[in-house]
């Protein structure tokens, strides 16, 4: 039986992952660890939930070793924009807090570690149309190169531990239930949510800057999916790319308007944009597709459909 830790549960991929995860192998046998935000009701009293700190490795060892945990899923990461305005703090969270949680799965002997990189382990030098899964890795920002780190260190605990570490590159995720924090496709999100509290937005990146997004249910699909695969069948395990749809602001601001006419949008880039800009526009998931069967469900005319269906009734009350 599976004993499941989702470190970062209380955040934008973990406040979804949870309930899926309980519903796959039951509530008792997920547990959701947050570090300082209160967890919603539903996260706290459906399953068990603890506070625990990636950067303190005992609190997360006696979570592992109370809930006989054999499976973590990893998602404690300061994002982009936040890691350029603090780059210490991301370096330690994403960097120790993750080689915390690999020395864990080394000394307990624990059966897999799931781990999520990013686009941003890419940089300006990588070609960025349809990017290989093997290319050139050198992000110049803090969170690229801590993603390109775990990846690395991923690898290396397999290839020297047998430790099954699995992770996947995630592009901008977008979602109705959680906001993220500090990310740098996260005016997605703030578009959406505008759009239907009926007020302008402004974007923080310019017209013309694509890239990569997918929306939560591919993205909660792509980790479950990895973590379920038949490991004979994987060549890579923690650098897969993942894709569903590429699209610049204002390709969003237009798919927004078919549903919501009287939306309008401007644009003032800041400094998200040169960190948009050394990201790739789309990319090549082949490897994904050919080991675990990837294939995602949503493109952007159903993704919006969806936000806006849900974000309605929680945002207007209708
Ligand atoms: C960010 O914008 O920092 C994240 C990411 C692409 O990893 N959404």
């Amino acid at each position: 039986m599976k004993k499941i830790l989702v470190i970062g549960a209380v955040g934008q991929i973990g406040s979804e992952l949870v309930p899926l995860l309980r519903t796959k192998y039951g509530n008792e046998n997920v547990v959701a660890a947050g570090h300082s935000k209160k967890p919603t009701d539903d996260l706290a009293n459906a399953g068990p939930f603890e506070f625990v700190n990636v950067l303190d490795k005992e609190s997360v060892e006696t979570v592992v070793k109370d809930h006989g945990i054999d499976t973590i899923y990893n998602l404690a990461a300061i994002l982009s924009a936040t890691g350029e305005q603090k780059p210490q703090l991301a370096y330690n969270v994403n960097n120790n807090g993750y080689f915390n949680i690999l020395e864990i799965g080394r000394e307990q002997e624990l059966e897999r570690i799931m781990t999520p990189s990013s686009i941003a382990a890419f940089g300006p030098e990588t070609p960025r149309d349809n990017t290989p899964n093997e290319t050139i890795l050198k992000p110049t920002t803090m969170y690229g190169i801590t993603k390109v780190t775990g990846e690395l260190l991923g690898n290396y605990y397999f290839q020297k531990y047998g430790l099954d570490v699995r992770g996947l590159r995630y592009p901008g995720i977008i979602s109705s239930e959680t906001p993220p924090g500090g990310g740098t496709t996260d005016y997605s999100i703030e578009m959406y949510y505008a759009a239907v509290k009926g007020e302008h937005y402004t974007s923080f990146l310019g017209e013309g800057s694509a890239l990569p997004m997918m929306y939560m249910p591919d993205a909660l699909k792509a980790i479950v999916d990895l973590a379920e695969a038949d490991i004979s069948k994987l060549t890579h395990h923690s650098d897969f790319n993942v894709n569903a749809m590429s699209f610049a602001p204002e390709e969003l601001a237009t798919s927004i308007q078919k549903e919501c006419p009287e939306f309008t949008v401007d644009y003032k880039p800041d400094f998200r944009q040169a960190i948009a800009d050394s990201w790739p526009k789309s990319l090549d998931d082949s490897a994904a597709r050919q080991e675990w069967n990837w294939k995602p469900g949503y493109d952007l005319k159903a993704m919006t459909k969806d936000m806006i269906e849900k974000l309605t009734p929680k945002l207007t009350g209708e």
